[in-house]
């Protein structure tokens, strides 16, 4: 579908977004498990992606702060390593922030696919850049990006695909679907293809705890707006007083994991079904995995990749890491 402005050239969309039918689908299939749980994806509406960018300002939240510190410091061997006229590809560009510090380093790319599950914002940015990269074909596409679409097929041929996924959010899969995931990215990039990939490492919990529990209660205002976001959109009535914001880093599984604790005994309705929480009870919202970077190596080999050149901080606290496909 084209867009109603002079860009219309350079950006065409595709909407895969998924409806409300998926979302309650989904809250329901977690809800009804014996560890109640709900998928993090739903985090970011128009509100909790405000909190998230909150988030991303503290000063205990160090993700972050520490990437972007890596990108200024190796950003010409970066580029370097990618080459001319690439596609780039972004999986979850929010308000593409990140990706313009990229592009604007990059040598004469070819074209951009942002993939976002917000419309809105999508569009928006999707018309920003255009108008700022004016040799950049702009595509961008509407879609819950963890499951599959086509994506669409730039007009000018590039050298190779580079994928950008910073942030870290591949922390936010289990082991399994972040291999398949990787997987995915690999095949889409082949032959000759590049990830270039944020991964936060495992450190001190004493760091994490703190940056899942923040002073100003910023992750537990985003954490409960997952409820309150059900409530609005799918008319449940979850009682917000009811829950608390837990999050703990769990060393078996190298993981954070965030909860929302029941404070009562309590039900609560979504879609005529009763859901029964017992005093204590927790929704498992988040798992935030932490890597060290050979176990990063071994799940990325495992997916068709190969670590070309990893980038850390002083502390090793968080990687920047450029894979390519094998
Ligand atoms: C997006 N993702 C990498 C964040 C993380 O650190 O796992 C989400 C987040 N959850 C709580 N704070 C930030």
């Amino acid at each position: 579908m084209p867009l109603q402005d002079g860009s219309v050239d350079r950006i065409t969309h595709s909407d895969f977004k998924p409806g409300l039918e998926s979302f309650l689908a989904e809250v329901l299939i977690g809800l009804h498990k014996p560890q109640k749980e709900l998928p993090s994806k739903y985090f970011y509406d128009a509100r909790g992606s405000q909190f998230f960018e909150r988030i991303c300002e503290l000063k205990e939240y160090y993700i972050t702060r520490i990437e972007a510190s890596i990108m200024q410091a190796h950003i010409r061997e970066m580029v370097e390593l990618i080459g001319p006229q690439v596609l780039v590809i972004e999986h979850g560009c929010g308000n593409c922030e990140k990706v313009r510090f990229l592009i604007d380093h990059l040598n004469d790319p070819v074209a951009f696919i942002p993939i976002d599950i917000s419309q809105k914002q999508l569009l928006h940015v999707a018309k920003e850049l255009a108008s700022i990269y004016p040799r950049l074909q702009v595509l961008p596409v509407c879609a819950d990006y963890t499951n599959s679409f086509e994506l669409p097929i730039p007009k000018q041929s590039s050298k190779r695909t580079v994928v950008y996924f910073p942030g870290s959010t591949i922390s936010n899969f289990d082991p399994i679907p972040a291999k398949h995931f990787l997987e995915h990215v690999a095949n889409l990039c082949r032959p000759d293809g590049a990830l270039l990939i944020g991964v936060d490492l495992k450190k001190d919990p004493a760091v994490l705890h703190g940056a899942y529990n923040d002073s100003a209660g910023i992750t537990a205002a985003f954490n409960l707006n997952l409820l309150e976001r059900i409530n609005r959109e799918l008319y449940s009535d979850f009682q917000l007083d009811g829950f608390q914001h837990y999050a703990f880093y769990n060393p078996r599984e190298s993981r954070v994991e965030m909860h929302l604790i029941s404070q009562r005994d309590q039900v609560v309705h979504i879609n005529r079904q009763t859901i029964s929480f017992a005093r204590g009870e927790s929704i498992w919202t988040e798992s935030s995995y932490k890597y060290n970077l050979d176990e990063f190596e071994q799940m990325a080999a495992a997916a068709g990749f190969r670590v070309e050149r990893v980038w850390v901080d002083e502390r090793q606290w968080f990687s920047v890491q450029y894979l390519v496909t094998r």
